[in-house]
């Protein structure tokens, strides 16, 4: 039967100040119409980017428990969807999670948080990479944004690419198991100030691509509110394009009303500004073929 309200296992942590992961993939899903149930990785006074100090509390060691009180409510999930993973033992615990809950028609939707703008955050090391990399071939979906897709590859995370090595990346991203690998922040090689989503969908072997507008501002989060709003496009039987452009268009409209105050972009873009935009339509379509 065809669920009433479609049902995600949010896989995130909890950082209490700075929008990111949960507070940010809640209010979005919740928007869209689709129920949330968070799996918090670990709990954080603030996000990792920018602040000099933040209280980490890991719940690695309860982890197994929370999903074992799951199992016994025999909870379905229409979609699985990680993101900031605090451990290489938390990574094992999610795949026997994914293993345990998995069934018929369920997006496993992986975003591997690793770094960004070249860098791995200061929380992650190259055991975490290693381990990403296998954790990968569980998802149908990856959203790694280009410094992840260049780490998980072992490549360089260069200033920028051409659109045949991209092409490969893709590709090879998808021979490590996903059948949908989108890559965000991906440089234009023609301007250093524009980016491009790129997807590629190994079982009918297109690519999609969406130009992204330069606006000089780095706000942290902008990831987990993308791949959200692809999930819940997804879900909400959009196609691969079509979610593709709306999280597009969303983001870049949260990143456009959060940019003209003043305040400390570490603190995230203003949600609140435009959660309503998500329910209205997508006015044209910028998403093409590759
Ligand atoms: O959205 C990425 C993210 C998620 N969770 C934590 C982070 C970051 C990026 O800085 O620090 C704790």
């Amino acid at each position: 039967m065809r669920p009433i309200v479609q049902r995600v296992a949010a896989v995130h942590d909890l950082s209490g100040f700075g929008r990111v992961s949960l507070t940010m993939i809640i209010p979005i899903l919740s928007t869209m119409g689709v129920q949330v149930c968070p799996l918090p990785t670990a709990v954080l006074s603030t996000h990792t980017g920018g602040f000099e100090t933040y209280k980490f509390i890991d719940l690695t060691d309860h982890l197994e428990e929370y999903i074992k009180h799951w199992s016994r409510l025999n909870i379905e999930f229409d979609c699985i969807y990680t993101g900031f993973l605090g451990s290489p033992r938390q990574i094992d615990i999610m795949s026997g999670f994914i293993n345990y809950f998995n069934k018929k028609d369920q997006l496993v939707v992986i975003d591997p948080v690793l770094g960004d703008n070249g860098e791995l955050y200061k929380s992650i090391d190259m055991c975490m990479v290693d381990e990403m990399k296998k954790f990968i071939g569980m998802a149908s979906i990856i959203t790694p944004n280009f410094t992840e897709a260049a780490y998980l590859l072992g490549r360089a995370c260069t200033k920028t690419i051409n659109e045949d090595d991209i092409k490969e990346w893709l590709i090879l991203l998808s021979e490590m198991g996903p059948k949908t690998v989108i890559v965000t922040g991906v440089p234009d090689s023609a301007s250093d100030k524009d980016t491009y989503v790129i997807s590629y969908n190994k079982e009918d072997g297109r690519f999609w691509k969406v130009k992204c507008s330069y606006i000089p501002a780095y706000f942290p989060g902008t990831g987990d509110g993308f791949t959200s709003v692809v999930v819940g496009s997804l879900l909400k039987g959009d196609s691969l394009p079509m979610a593709l452009d709306r999280a597009a268009q969303f983001i870049l409209s949260a990143i456009r009303a959060s940019y003209g105050y003043q305040y400390p972009q570490r603190n995230g873009v203003l949600l609140e500004k435009v959660l309503g935009n998500l329910n209205l339509p997508v006015v044209t379509s910028t998403c093409e073929i590759f």
